[in-house]
């Protein structure tokens, strides 16, 4: 992974709390060069599905699982939590029919969209998570990416599912109490972290935390979630900084660096 990846931080975040106990259906993208098999960091099971298809891999996983529990070869104590971990193309383009779907028939799964805001493994180019105005390998010009960023969380929201927030790997204990409490709730949770990418968004790779603490700060990374039909703001910046604060500390975005 590169120096300073804040979709690594976050992962690594959530499976401290999450536990060995986990399958990972992963759609293809960065965090797929984590597991080169045989090998694996993570103390749970992993699988790479296409990048469309890491829900309907999580449902193959659940429905095992179940078809486990129901005959008694597994007890309750050993079942595994089904996650999904998927970029942002994956969750709000390609990948987002399979999650609409996998909502819809009330999968018991979490699914994590770590949003670098590109196709970050194939070299940061422009998709619908974009923001308008950051420079891409597909949006070189100084007015950058023309399109606006979608917006997943009320996507999400709309589907009525269990449970849906935002986090950012800069702050932690907001982290861990979203990842915590979702592990509680039944049905199909979904938690999107910002992730704050040095290669794809051109800053220095020692920033990564100051670059999330700045959008939230700035409230370009409202810290939120969605929970019986309420949206609830999880941490609200006392003194609102300017977008600018933000934006300024990368080259993706025009503030004096050459296109
Ligand atoms: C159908 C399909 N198109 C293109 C690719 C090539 N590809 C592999 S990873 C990737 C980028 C995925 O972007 P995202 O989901 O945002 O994850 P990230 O790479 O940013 O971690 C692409 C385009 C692919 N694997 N499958
Ligand atoms: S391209 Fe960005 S998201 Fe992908 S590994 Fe590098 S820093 Fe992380």
């Amino acid at each position: 992974m590169c120096a300073g990846c804040s979709g690594l931080e976050v992962v690594r975040q959530i499976c401290d709390i999450i536990g060995e106990r986990s399958v990972f259906s992963n759609a293809a993208g960065c965090m797929t060069l984590l597991s080169v098999y045989p090998f694996t960091p993570f103390r749970g099971s992993w699988i790479y599905t296409a990048m469309a298809s890491a829900p309907a891999g999580a449902q193959g996983v659940r429905d095992a699982l179940d078809i486990l529990l129901a005959r008694g070869r597994l007890t309750p104590e050993e079942d595994l939590a089904t996650v999904v971990l998927a970029g942002d193309g994956s969750s709000s383009g390609i990948g987002l029919s399979a999650i609409s779907a996998a909502i819809d028939r009330n999968l018991e799964f979490l699914h994590i969209c770590y949003d670098n805001e590109g196709y970050g493994n194939t070299g940061q180019q422009a998709l619908a998570a974009t923001p308008h105005g950051a420079r891409t390998a597909t949006s070189r010009g100084a007015a950058g990416h023309q399109g606006r960023k979608k917006d997943l969380f009320r996507l999400w929201v709309a589907h009525r599912p269990a449970y849906v927030a935002t986090v950012a790997g800069a702050e932690p204990l907001d982290l861990a109490r979203k990842i915590a409490g979702a592990m509680e709730i039944c049905g199909p949770k979904l938690v999107i972290a910002l992730a704050p990418c040095p290669t794809g968004w051109d800053f220095d790779p020692a920033e990564t935390v100051k670059i999330g603490k700045l959008a939230i700060r700035s409230g370009v990374w409202p810290l939120k979630e969605y929970i019986g039909g309420k949206v609830t703001h999880t941490l609200i910046p006392r003194r609102r900084l300017a977008v600018e604060e933000y934006l300024r500390q990368q080259g993706r975005v025009g503030f004096g660096h050459p296109p």
